[in-house]
């Protein structure tokens, strides 16, 4: 005999997936806000998001994302920053600066923005590098690499400065792509005893789905709050969306975010 309707019997596996610290979630759960990348040149510069295939517009994300600052009682709130020195190997201006390994699927003569490479690593980094080439963007300190200027500052947040080293990116605020290091991002959300995290900003399928994906591995109770993200590319936006619900975070819209009306 149960009090609850079967059909709202919930997965428990799926339950368990998402809430691996059951307990302390349910009875006191700490939220943190991340909102990922609102910068400039995500949004007007060099790697404006309407300029790639998907042809989303990236300024549409800050109205929502103040309006979910304002009207939804975060516990913790984070901005990341993409954060590259002039040098940095993502960037296709500098293809010729490192060597391209032999089984590269393109040479850098031969490479367009976009394309994936592979170098050759440095001597203490891996050996090889898979690198997608983006147009240079968010150069430490430059106009480019602030944060949309209408976006809301929540004093006390947390700030997060991300692929800071030439010979690595780094797309999640949590690990660099190739899990070599990581940010102070998981120790300042644990200092908080942050239990739940939901990822906001640019892009969709890049930088949004990895922290959202290592915010899981990190055991958050993760949501990407999706009309608070816009992406670069339709099909990688729709196949993030699985392989991240598949892993057990949930896709919201901001509209049901407590508080918000
Ligand atoms: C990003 C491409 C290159 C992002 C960062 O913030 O989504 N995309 N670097
Ligand atoms: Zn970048």
């Amino acid at each position: 005999e149960t009090d609850f309707n079967q059909d709202e019997k919930i997965d428990f596996d799926e339950f368990l997936q998402a809430w691996k610290k059951p307990v302390k979630c349910a009875v006191k759960p700490i939220s943190a806000l991340v909102i990922v990348d609102v910068q400039n040149d995500f949004i007007s510069g060099t790697l404006a998001l309407h300029s790639c295939p998907a042809n989303q517009q990236g300024e549409e994300v800050v109205p929502i994302i103040n309006r979910v600052l304002h009207d939804v009682k975060f516990d913790v709130v984070a901005y990341t920053y993409d954060w590259h020195p002039a040098n940095h190997i993502s960037f296709y201006e500098n293809r010729f600066l490192r060597k391209t390994a032999p089984e590269s699927p393109v040479t850098a003569e031969k490479a367009r923005v976009l394309d994936m490479v592979i170098f050759i690593g440095s001597d203490d980094l891996a050996e090889r590098i898979e690198q997608v080439l983006w147009p240079a963007h968010c150069v430490q300190k430059s106009q480019g690499a602030e944060l949309h200027r209408d976006l809301v500052r929540h004093e006390n947040a947390i700030h997060v400065y991300k692929g800071t080293n030439p010979e690595i990116d780094s797309y999640s605020a949590f690990w660099d792509n190739m899990k070599l290091s990581k940010t102070s991002l998981d120790d300042q959300l644990r200092e908080r005893f942050v239990t739940d995290v939901y990822v906001v900003g640019l892009a969709t399928d890049v930088c949004v789905a990895s922290t959202a994906m290592h915010a899981i591995e990190n055991n958050y109770r993760t949501a990407l709050v999706e009309d608070a993200c816009r992406g670069v590319n339709e099909k990688e936006i729709e196949c993030k969306r699985i392989v991240l619900t598949k892993n057990g975070c949930i896709f919201v819209e901001s509209n049901v975010l407590p508080g918000m009306v």
